[in-house]
């Protein structure tokens, strides 16, 4: 019988549980008790909620007998790698990869209803088999796989197991295909190795696009041949002074390689015309008095602008787009557009007329911030809002209005999902500008419903931005991020119809002790039953 989780009797699952329980040999009772031992998990305690789970059957043990098999293309075949990379520390099993026999883990590539990021997952005595049209699909359905392993796995040292896996099947496709998270590396610096970890922890609730925010007032982060002191000058400092830094053309590729081999798409932004202070300090031909300003270290925003009467401006702006979209396997470039505030509205819509064709021109699609929406976003353009809930009336008709013209959105209210404001009013880093953000704000709300007058099929997905004035090593982000960051996946990958906090936050407080092996950093909210040892 296939039964959408979210509509399965509670009943049903109860018993569905202690069955599970029972064939793992314990006999712990309560389908919400956290059982002492290492048991199989519930096949929908899961984050992202998978779109259908129907258990049954015997569980699959993982031992050092299973092998993880491939076919299809080379890429399955790292899929296999990267699955193996992930479970050989912490069992201390060889699990060879290999195109050959049958049973054990199996990735399979075949024709599919479910999209290229959908899978299947069946698992019984035999084994587990992972079926999907395409790798970024069989990615996700190994995301799964491991969430359904006991949170030890995620350890480098060799532990005592068992490893089962639940019996049944999971079937799975996300609900928008646009599901990010940002990351600010202009108001304070990350290095590519941090950069990786995030994309490591990203991965794991099936976010596909990450967003790296390269210009602001405080630094420029890419290299770029043409127009070289925005680099060496323009990103040498950040907010409150520090060093800075940028990142060369290979390590940038590098990021975008790693992103790539986690099946996420790497989407750049310059932000302009406001925001360029870095580059306005870098080259004073930018500004219209032709003076260049200093380097600034603080955290207003509003009183930059690029020179938007000069050419110049549009030589500058062709060279970055073109030596960005060079390095840019991805479809997307972020213009940003935001907070223009030193820039007239005239002039704002002169410069992104002129802006939005040098993208089209290098094969780019644009994304800004939803001030866009203000000029003529380009065909096919992507508008991200970044508004309150309380955001006037206006406000959102306008943006309401381009996507009825054909604008898509990317939905990141300040007020749920920017994972830089603070959790209450005790939460040692970021801000509380857009209000104070708990885990059940950020994720109680539906995207497909949020803006007045938007049709459904405008709304791409949402994106989780990480603004980083307060934030400056890998153990801040992922304070921030974890665990609303989750909850964000969840809204982007999940159906509608799974949609409870109450559910949700048993299921986020799984992934407590995961993290934990992992050895990240998490505000331990009290609106989540962790588990206690
Ligand atoms: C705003 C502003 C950013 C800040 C951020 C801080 C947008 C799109 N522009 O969001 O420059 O860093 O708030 O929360």
């Amino acid at each position: 019988m296939r039964r959408h989780h979210s509509t399965t009797p509670r009943t049903a699952r109860i018993l569905g549980s202690l069955l599970l329980l029972a064939a793992a040999g314990v006999f712990t009772v309560g389908a919400t008790t956290a059982p002492a031992k290492a048991t199989a998990t519930p096949l929908d305690r899961v984050v992202p909620a998978p779109a259908s789970v129907t258990p049954g059957g015997s569980p699959y043990r993982i031992t050092r007998d299973t092998s993880i098999r491939v076919s299809g293309t080379g890429e399955a075949r790292r899929v296999g790698e990267y699955l193996a990379g992930l479970l050989r520390p912490s069992t201390g099993y060889p699990l060879p990869v290999t195109d050959k026999g049958s049973g054990g883990i199996q990735l399979r590539l075949a024709a599919t209803t479910f999209g290229a990021e959908g899978y299947r997952l069946d698992s019984g005595r035999g084994g587990v088999t992972i079926t999907a049209s395409a790798p970024a699909g069989l990615f996700h359905g190994v995301q799964t796989l491991r969430q359904l392993l006991p949170a030890a796995v995620e350890k480098k040292s060799v532990q005592p197991g068992p490893w089962p896996v639940t019996g049944g099947t999971v079937q799975d496709a996300p609900r928008f295909p646009y599901r990010g998270a940002m990351l600010d590396v202009s108001r304070h610096f990350f290095t590519v190795d941090q950069v990786k970890r995030y994309i490591d922890q990203l991965a794991l609730y099936k976010i596909n696009e990450l967003h790296l925010h390269l210009g602001d007032d405080q630094g420029w982060r890419i290299a770029i041949d043409s127009w070289p002191r925005l680099a060496t000058y323009g990103g040498s400092t950040q907010v409150g002074g520090g060093r800075g830094g940028y990142y060369t053309k290979a390590d940038y590729q590098e990021i975008v390689r790693y992103a790539a081999s986690r099946y996420l798409e790497v989407v750049p932004e310059i932000d302009m015309p406001g925001h360029t202070n870095a580059a306005l300090a870098s080259y004073a031909e930018l500004n219209c008095d032709g003076v260049a300003p200093p380097l600034y270290t603080g955290t207003d925003v509003g009183f930059s602008s690029l020179c938007v009467p000069k050419q110049v401006t549009y030589d500058f702006v062709d060279d970055v787009v073109r030596e960005l979209a060079e390095l840019t396997p991805g479809r997307y470039l972020h213009i940003g557009g935001d907070e223009a505030h030193s820039t007239s509205h005239a002039d704002y819509v002169t410069f992104m007329n002129r802006v939005q064709p040098i993208v089209a021109k290098y094969g780019k699609t644009v994304i800004g911030w939803h001030q866009l929406t203000g000029a003529t976003p380009a065909k096919g353009a992507l508008a991200q809002y970044w508004g309150l809930d309380d955001t006037s009336a206006e406000e959102k008709a306008q943006v309401a209005q381009a996507a009825r013209n054909g604008t898509g959105l990317v939905l990141s209210p300040a007020d749920r999902v920017y994972l830089d404001m603070k959790y209450t009013a005790d939460t040692p880093l970021g801000q509380d500008w857009a209000g104070l953000v708990e885990v059940k704000r950020s994720y109680d709300w539906d995207p497909g419903a949020y803006l007045p007058g938007v049709p459904a099929s405008a709304v791409r997905g949402v994106e989780a931005p990480l603004w980083t004035e307060t934030i400056t090593r890998s153990a801040d982000i992922e304070y921030m991020a974890f665990p609303r960051l989750p909850g964000v996946a969840e809204l982007g990958w999940s159906p509608a119809a799974t949609h409870d906090w109450n559910a949700y936050r048993v299921r986020l407080a799984a992934q407590g002790p995961r993290w934990d092996a992992l050895g990240m950093t998490y505000y331990k909210s009290p609106q989540v039953p962790w588990p206690t040892r």
